[in-house]
């Protein structure tokens, strides 16, 4: 009888925050600075402390993007903050490759999930730790942190997905999520 190879595992999730450890782990970061014209009040923007984190992520790319077949595998931690009344939200976008769709969840925090087909149509789910959202092909994604606390979801993509972030740079989302008396509130405000 021969032993065969046991090993430890590559990567590590801390269940706590559910941050990525191990091989093969990029990290990026979001500032105010950078996310031009993507809140409506471009002059809050501008007023506020360029410096400010407004999300950061964490990936496992075991293939190169583009590669079919695989899957990525990410956390990614959205602060609290507002810019006027639109809350602290990621970029959002298609995938490139429009028919792959992805998983996210909800790990810590109180989010909502902005979601918009190809017609433009926008509605939005309620996240929070425990919660699991299928977002289908063909369907735009952002997400805002509506809390007090940081936003935490995981998500699960395939390797050739890719991102189409011009169409969102271009002409954005249908509609905003703001905060009305205490409460976010999906407006048809563009
Ligand atoms: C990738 C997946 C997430 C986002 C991340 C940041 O398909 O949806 O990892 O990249 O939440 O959002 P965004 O819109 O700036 O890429
Ligand atoms: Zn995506």
């Amino acid at each position: 009888m021969h032993h065969l190879k046991i090993t430890g595992p590559q990567n590590q999730v801390n269940l706590e925050n559910w941050q990525l450890s191990g091989k093969e782990v990029i990290a990026s970061e979001k500032f105010i600075s950078q996310l031009v014209n993507i809140f409506a009040d471009e002059a809050a923007r501008l007023n506020m402390d360029q410096q400010t984190l407004v999300y950061h992520v964490q990936a496992h790319l075991p293939v190169n993007e583009g590669i079919p077949g695989g899957l990525f595998f990410g956390t990614t931690v959205i602060q609290a903050g507002k810019v006027g009344k639109e809350y602290f939200m990621t970029r959002g976008h298609f995938h490139k490759n429009a028919d792959r769709g992805e998983y996210y969840w909800g790990v810590g925090g109180k989010g909502m999930l902005i979601l918009m087909d190809e017609q433009r149509n926008v509605w939005a789910e309620q996240m929070f730790p425990g919660s699991l959202h299928y977002i289908g092909s063909h369907i735009a994604h952002r997400v805002a942190n509506v809390g007090s606390e940081p936003l935490i979801f995981g998500a699960c993509w395939p390797s050739d997905a890719g991102h189409n972030y011009s169409e969102i740079d271009e002409n954005g989302f249908n509609a905003r999520l703001l905060e009305v008396d205490g409460e976010p509130v999906l407006t048809d405000i563009k």
